[in-house]
């Protein structure tokens, strides 16, 4: 099988097994780990134990998406995160991520270290942030969401998720390499709990392989969101057994990056995940994983 990359800025990160992103989230107010690394140090201590434990990918975060949630100044956000964002690029290895919806953070932080940009408004939120993705030559997360984070709850509606979401990335896929950022540097995502009730993040989740077959490296973060607690009543500190059953589900349907929270425990999944995959693969899946299609 020909190995496929995604291409974030000088580096080329293979896609040959799933990649977890960790989560780093430098917010007082993220909806499970807001407030824990609220300040530098402790932001820097989390990102490095994180790369410690496997992740392939640093996300540093300093605005909470989640429903509700108040946006955030510029200046306040920058303060956040682009001091993390450089002593992670000078104590690791492991590539960085920004998720942020605003240029100037994106800008900023791409100038310390970090040469990806995870933005769940997908470059479109801000006019500036295409042209700063561009000219970095960094990668993109362009992720699905139905309204804003402030609003997106309220009454999400669809007359059939999947088709709308998976044309909704289709077409914007084309349009962002049409204004100059080539295929290879993108990544997209569904954005489960993003203007999504129970069952469309279900019907979604059920439907990887054909968001899949888009083209870019699929990324799924789930980890510890709510559809988790609405399946099974747990609040979120005990959502780690559901959140690696989904990871579970998703590799083998197609996904090519993880977002999680629980580095290390995903890694073990993940690892076992593939094993068992490897092993079923002569007799039920004549395709490769992880962007084949899925044999479950
Ligand atoms: N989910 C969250 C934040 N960023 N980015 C992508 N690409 N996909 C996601 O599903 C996604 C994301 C929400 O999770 P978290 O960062 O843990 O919480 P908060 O937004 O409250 O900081």
């Amino acid at each position: 099988m020909e190995e496929r990359f995604w291409q974030c800025g000088g580096r080329r990160l293979p896609l040959t097994t799933p990649l977890l992103m960790g989560i780093l989230n430098v917010t007082p107010d993220s909806f499970s780990d807001g407030g824990s690394h609220a300040n530098t140090a402790a932001a820097v201590a989390h990102g490095l134990r994180l790369a410690e434990e496997g992740a392939d990918i640093i996300d540093v975060g300093g605005e909470s998406t989640r429903p509700g949630a108040r946006p955030v100044p510029v200046d306040e956000e920058c303060r956040r995160v682009v001091p993390v964002i450089r002593a992670l690029a000078r104590e690791t290895d492991r590539p960085i991520s920004v998720d942020t919806r605003k240029a100037e953070v994106a800008r900023r932080a791409l100038a310390a270290g970090a040469c990806i940009v995870n933005d769940v408004a997908a470059l479109a939120g801000d006019a500036a942030m295409l042209p700063v993705v561009r000219d970095a030559g960094a990668g993109a997360v362009l992720m699905h969401m139905q309204g804003t984070p402030e609003t997106m709850q309220q009454a999400p509606r669809y007359d059939d998720v999947v088709a709308e979401v998976r044309g909704w990335l289709e077409r914007r896929v084309t349009e962002v390499v049409a204004a100059g950022i080539p295929a290879e540097r993108l990544a997209i995502d569904p954005g489960i709990g993003f203007g999504k009730t129970l069952g469309h993040n279900l019907a979604l989740l059920g439907a990887l392989e054909s968001l899949a077959a888009i083209g870019p490296p699929l990324l799924v973060g789930l980890s510890r969101k709510r559809f988790i607690g609405e399946i099974t009543g747990a609040p979120v500190p005990e959502r780690l057994a559901g959140s690696l059953t989904a990871l579970v589900w998703c590799v083998w349907r197609g996904a090519g990056i993880l977002r999680v929270h629980d580095v290390r425990a995903s890694r073990q999944a993940l690892r076992v995940a593939m094993a068992l995959a490897a092993g079923a693969r002569p007799r039920e899946a004549p395709a490769g994983l992880p962007s084949g299609p899925a044999f479950v």
